[in-house]
């Protein structure tokens, strides 16, 4: 089902100084920048490989509110790894699948997320703390 790290999000408080800190200390560039107001984020993507499947990115992630999934996350253990994202070819497919685990899926139905991506979260509780994000790549 997983055919590869799409991205690691990063919940930093401040997305221009994250942004300059992945800039100077290993030389990426900002591929997008995006308001996902659904999600209580401002976000950047930076490319980091291109995969025989597709590019991998860093997400970096400044919530728009306190009284957001981002926002929560940093009061209560301040900056850091946020969620693994996984490339699977058919989210619907793959929320389907999951369906039939114990993993409980925090969205039934497939969201908008960066570069056109269609997305959807697992709960970190079902799979040993971890945020886990499905993410079918926009079409190419
Ligand atoms: C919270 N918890 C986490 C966590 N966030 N554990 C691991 N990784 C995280 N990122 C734990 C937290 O430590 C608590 O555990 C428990 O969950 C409840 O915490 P809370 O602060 O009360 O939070 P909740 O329950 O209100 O919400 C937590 C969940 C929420 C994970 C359900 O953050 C959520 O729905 N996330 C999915 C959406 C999201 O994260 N969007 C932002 C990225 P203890 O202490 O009780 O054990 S947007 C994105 O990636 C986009 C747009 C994209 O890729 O394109
Ligand atoms: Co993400």
């Amino acid at each position: 089902m997983l055919l590869r790290i799409d991205h690691v999000g990063i919940a930093c408080r401040n997305l221009d100084e994250a942004i300059a800190r992945y800039e100077t200390t290993f030389g990426l560039t900002v591929t997008s920048r995006e308001v996902n107001p659904e999600q209580g984020v401002r976000e950047a993507m930076l490319q980091v490989g291109d995969a025989a499947g597709g590019p991998t990115w860093v997400q970096l992630l400044e919530p728009t509110g306190p009284d957001t999934p981002v926002g929560k996350f940093i009061a209560r253990r301040g900056e850091g790894l946020h969620h693994v994202g996984y490339a699977v070819a058919d989210i619907t497919a793959a929320l389907a699948s999951i369906g039939a685990t114990h993993v409980r899926p925090l969205d039934q139905r497939p969201r908008h997320g960066s570069l056109g991506a269609s997305i959807a979260f697992l709960h970190p509780a079902d799979l040993g703390g971890v945020l886990t994000e499905l993410v079918e790549p926009a079409a190419s």
